[in-house]
């Protein structure tokens, strides 16, 4: 059998991560696409070369047209630009919607079965353009932010609690901004809940609380960090959780920005929800109970992502 071909487009920092990821994860032959010329051309070699001593077999291809992306099994998009210190997610909005129409248009006409993942942001309403100008179908276009959110959270519990991240679940619900629904509630270690730690006296609500800040805070600390541009290892890790759910049919449950027509009393729009990802995309969205409290912050999150899509269709007219 053949093996899948992945289309990364847009081949920066988060671009070269994936595709090296896909290379030493092997899961299929990469094609690397940018506008920047020589940009795909040389990480896609330089990542071949690393084949040798990593003991990985793939072919990899750097491109400037969009021709070489035919008949992609999966396309991750980071297409655009990121933050600098100081810039809100939401500033991005007007450049990055003008670069979702033409990555649109290239997966349209060259990799319309692909299964399609958005990481530009700002994420909800950048995915929601993105299947807009690619007329791919709902279930087949879907947007990476909670993942990484939650393994964010997931990390930062590790470290209160010292106890290894892997025995941390954690949930974050809603658009992927500044308000991001971390759910305390349905995160666990090892299934137990947290509510019921702080109860046992493992943390306080105040340290909790603070938790919650820094997880929704994470994007901008690493900005800040970093001052050049934003997070890349983590989102490309995330990403590559996903394709890998998708071509292995894993039918991992995991929280995704994906199209919610009815569950959560949501009509027609793209949000984080947990949804299951299996060869069909997604395969299920979980329509999971909010307290009073959750529900309240789930639709802050909601109208910010909706106040989104208007300002893109008030640029665009063609989206309205
Ligand atoms: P960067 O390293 O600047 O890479 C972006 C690449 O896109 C560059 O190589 C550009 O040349 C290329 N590009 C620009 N316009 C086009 C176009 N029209 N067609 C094809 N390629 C183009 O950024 P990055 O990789 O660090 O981040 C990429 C995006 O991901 C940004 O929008 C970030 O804000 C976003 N991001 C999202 C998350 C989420 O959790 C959702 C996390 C981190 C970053």
């Amino acid at each position: 059998m053949a093996r899948p071909k992945i289309a990364l487009i847009g081949a920066g920092q988060i671009g070269g991560t994936l595709a090296h990821l896909a290379a030493i994860k092997e899961l299929g032959d990469v094609v690397l696409f940018d506008i920047a010329e020589g940009t795909p051309q040389g990480k896609a070699l330089d990542i071949a070369e690393s084949g040798p001593s990593e003991g990985f077999d793939g072919a990899f291809r750097g491109t400037n047209s969009y021709e070489d992306i035919a008949g992609a099994d999966v396309c991750i998009v980071t297409a655009g630009v990121p933050r600098k210190p100081g810039m809100s997610r939401d500033d991005l909005l007007g450049i990055n919607l003008k670069v979702m129409k033409s990555v649109g248009e290239g997966i349209r006409a060259n990799a319309p079965n692909a299964f399609v993942i958005c990481i530009t942001n700002p994420l909800d309403a950048m995915v929601w353009a993105l299947r807009e100008f690619s007329g791919l179908p709902h279930n087949k276009v879907v947007g990476m932010a909670g993942v990484l959110d939650s393994a964010r959270f997931r990390h930062f519990l590790s470290l209160e609690f010292e106890v290894s991240m892997r025995d941390v679940t954690a949930f974050v619900l809603g658009g992927h901004g500044d308000t991001m629904v971390p759910l305390v509630r349905y995160s666990t270690v090892a299934g137990i809940p947290l509510p019921d730690l702080i109860e046992m006296g493992w943390t306080t609500q105040e340290r909790m609380d603070a938790i919650v800040q820094r997880t929704r805070d994470g994007g901008a600390e690493i900005v800040g960090l970093l001052k050049t541009g934003s997070a890349f290892y983590a989102p490309a890790t995330s990403a590559i959780e996903m394709a890998e759910s998708y071509l292995k049919d894993q039918r991992r449950l995991l929280p995704c920005a994906a199209y919610v027509d009815g569950a959560l009393g949501l009509k027609g729009m793209y949000v984080g929800v947990p949804t299951v990802i299996g060869a069909n995309g997604i395969e299920r969205i979980v329509d999971i109970r909010l307290t009073k409290d959750e529900q309240a912050m789930f639709d802050k999150s909601v109208a910010a992502v909706n106040g989104l899509v208007e300002a893109c269709k008030a640029i665009d007219p063609s989206l309205a």
